[in-house]
């Protein structure tokens, strides 16, 4: 207990050392200016006959380098090349990836910048320990949406708002994501396109199969109105949406019609509660989180939403499929009945929309969208409450503390560049412009915008709809869970009220850490300890060996502290041998290590042990996978050493026990090692420059030591164009 305490005030030094660094460190910098490199005159020698002539000439300084660290280097770095063939992978169009990197020449060009773009591996774990190091991963760091609260959780990131002018008209898209507090975190990946939150969507075909609805809904010609027309004419609210429903229940579900597929009665309206409760706040005007980072869920309007919902729910206007909980909505679930013709209404999962098109398309059907409808405290008083689409952020990017001033600035300039000259290389005039575009692409995708009587609503729709996006900070402020408070709320019947009243504490509290770690200034560790077995070693033992008293687990394992916990070790680390088998062999022994650091962040990991008989004399097998024929092609120039040669060979050893005998399972099939991680290739003879066919030699050695040898054919081919 003392050496843990001595250990903490150790600790606690080398932390107030550090950050006091880290200080020292971002000042000197600040001081220097932005580059420090000199510009050199460059001189270049040309000897014509006896003459010599000097030319000197000025060049620009070297270009500071901008890096960008993301997750996905082959969809998001245009100069990314695939490291076997060389080639750009097809996971960017061609035509995106020339506009970005003729977008690049001009950042290097006007700013003499080079953006250089790097991949992470674990944006939780990376950010935090570079940070902490005073040597940030990148000077703006990407995060998929979902992951951006655990890293803010983190207090890792720059507050940008004194840079917020520096994104100007072309950029004015990328802020408002990452606002917090009173804070910029942060900024967008890309512009709002697409369907980012859940939409309503509605099946036009069935609209107009409900005489009930046409009767009160039509035109003079006796076409039924749809939601997109009464949107544009500014009367689809809360009251007449129900009311357009409880029409359609009165046709379908009232005289128990069913889809012919599955025989299951339709309905009017079938959704994940949770997310119609959060988009009729929004339209309601009300948030999760308000903009000013406080708690929306208690508010009137946001109640109302939610009494909204139980409404239609009770009435069986609102219909939903729950998981065996009895509450909470089975995700995707009403999206595909939506798809197979079960429901009239419902908001759907965003990528599921273009399934839902060809699924209606396959039975002549037609897919509509309309804006979420306007709530009772918008209609009332548009000026005090923002009517909006939900929005959660979506991809975003912040900057890691320790960047010094200057390069943020200068990273913001080059990025807010490097968006923008793409869109324009892409052939738009600008920012706005390709935005417009692509939302009319999208809009023509999905709905019959050519429609003669209502094509103009339904494009109007789908653009009100996107251009209505607001951020709400719940997501990021890691509160998304009070979902699962909606979905009681409607399934269980519970007072919204009181429910709500209940559960706010819990919200708020995680709210007021967030704001209270955001307002300080000290780095957050909320990751566990890291516990991994070392390079090159294997947790491989003979029958017999007692794990508990003969293993130094240091030979095999590393463990370290992600964060704070500079002398965590394997000595911290907590075994349990419970899951071992060690009187036979075999490939199932767990072994479990949990790994807590000294702020309480907890983690076990579990590792596969293997047991071998020393005895085994028998060989281990290499076998051309089934499916495999040989030769194996391989362009010209492949790099064969990124080659992973399992793709091609199954490499594996039975189990045997003292006797020589194979162990078989229940069902009496061989017990094998997997031996892949120790197969060998020996590439030696091929020439990947010279067409033609060679043999790479595969080697496999057992536990025991017996080896296996397998010759593979290859052949190195021209391409074929
Ligand atoms: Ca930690
Ligand atoms: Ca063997």
């Amino acid at each position: 207990m003392k050496l843990r305490k001595l250990v903490l005030v150790l600790l606690t030094l080398t932390l107030i050392l550090v950050l006091a660094g880290c200080k020292k460190g971002q000042k000197t910098t600040t001081t220097k200016g932005p580059d420090t490199t000199t510009t050199q005159p460059q001189q270049s020698t040309t000897t014509t006959g006896q003459q010599q002539t000097t030319t000197t000439r000025p060049t620009p300084s070297q270009p500071t380098v901008i890096r960008v660290a993301i997750w996905w280097q082959a969809g998001d770095d245009p100069t990314y090349r695939d490291p076997a063939t060389g080639e750009y992978p097809d996971a960017m169009p061609i035509a995106l990836r020339e506009a970005r990197l003729q977008a690049l020449e001009t950042v290097k060009e006007q700013l003499n910048v080079e953006i250089q773009f790097v991949q992470y591996q674990d944006v939780f774990q990376e950010v935090l320990q570079s940070v902490l190091a005073n040597d940030p991963i990148a000077e703006i760091v990407g995060m998929w949406g979902g992951s951006q609260g655990t890293v803010i959780g983190q207090n890792v990131f720059q507050d940008i708002t004194e840079f917020r002018h520096l994104f100007g008209d072309e950029a004015f898209w990328m802020l408002g994501s990452m606002d917090m507090f009173g804070k910029t975190m942060g900024f967008s990946f890309q512009p709002n396109a697409g369907f980012e939150y859940w939409p309503l969507v509605y099946n036009i075909t069935m609209l107009q199969n409900c005489d009930e609805l046409v009767a009160k809904y039509s035109d003079d010609d006796g076409n039924v109105i749809i939601p997109a027309q009464l949107w544009a004419e500014d009367r689809w609210d809360w009251a007449t949406f129900k009311d357009y429903l409880s029409l359609i229940k009165a046709c379908y579900t009232d005289k128990g019609r069913t889809n012919p597929d599955r025989g299951r009665l339709i309905h009017a309206y079938e959704e994940d509660y949770r997310f119609a409760i959060n988009s009729l706040a929004a339209s309601n005007g009300e948030y999760v989180v308000r903009k000013d980072g406080t708690l929306g869920i208690d508010s009137e309007g946001f109640i109302a939403a939610i009494e909204f919902v139980q409404d239609l729910y009770n009435s069986g206007i609102m219909w939903t499929e729950t998981y065996d909980d009895g509450f909470t909505p089975g995700w995707l679930w009403n999206t595909y009945n939506f798809n197979r013709g079960e429901a009239v209404f419902t908001s759907a999962a965003g990528w599921l929309i273009g399934s839902a098109v060809d699924a209606l398309k396959e039975r002549g059907e037609e897919l509509g969208i309309v804006p979420w409808p306007k709530g009772p405290q918008v209609k009332q008083n548009p000026e005090l409450y923002n009517y909006h689409t939900v929005y959660t952020g979506g991809n975003s990017f912040a900057i890691p503390k320790g960047v010094p001033k200057d390069k943020v600035e200068l990273a913001i300039k080059a990025w807010v560049m490097y968006m923008s000259e793409t869109f324009k290389n892409l052939g738009h005039e600008n920012t706005m412009k390709y935005i417009e575009s692509e939302n009319a692409a999208t809009a023509a995708k999905y709905f019959s915008i050519t429609h003669e009587v209502y094509g103009e609503s339904l494009k109007k729709a789908y653009n009100d709809w996107v251009n209505a996006m607001d951020f709400d900070a719940r997501e990021m402020m890691n509160i998304g869970s009070v979902d699962e408070v909606f979905a009681k709320i409607v399934a269980q019947k519970l007072d919204a009220r009181t429910t709500i009243a209940a559960n706010k504490a819990k919200y708020e509290q995680i709210l007021n850490e967030m704001r209270q770690v955001l307002q300080g200034s000290e780095i957050v560790d909320n990751q566990p300890p890291v516990v991994k077995v070392k390079d090159g070693k294997e947790l491989v033992f003979k029958v017999g060996t007692n794990l508990q008293s003969d293993v130094d687990f240091a030979e095999y394992l590393e463990a370290y502290d992600i964060g704070q916990d500079k002398g965590f070790s394997i000595a911290d680390v907590e075994f349990d041998f419970n899951a071992i088998d060690n009187s036979k062999p075999n490939n199932n022994s767990k072994l479990k290590a949990k790994a807590v650091d000294n702020k309480g962040n907890e983690k076990t990991y579990e590792f596969t042990v293997i047991f071998y008989e020393e005895s085994d004399e028998d060989a281990p097998i290499i076998e051309l996978k089934s499916d495999v024929t040989t030769p194996i092609k391989f362009k010209l120039d492949y790099n064969l050493g990124v080659v992973n040669w399992t793709d091609y060979v199954n490499v594996y050893d039975k189990i045997v026990d003292a006797d020589g005998n194979v162990l078989k399972d229940n069902e009496g099939k061989d017990l094998t090692f997997d031996l892949a991680g120790r197969l060998q290739a020996n590439i030696e003879s091929v020439d990947v420059t010279t067409p033609g066919q060679y043999t790479v030699v595969l080697t496999v050695i057992d536990y025991a030591g017996n080896e296996t040898s397998f010759d593979l054919t290859i052949e190195i081919v021209l391409p074929e164009e």
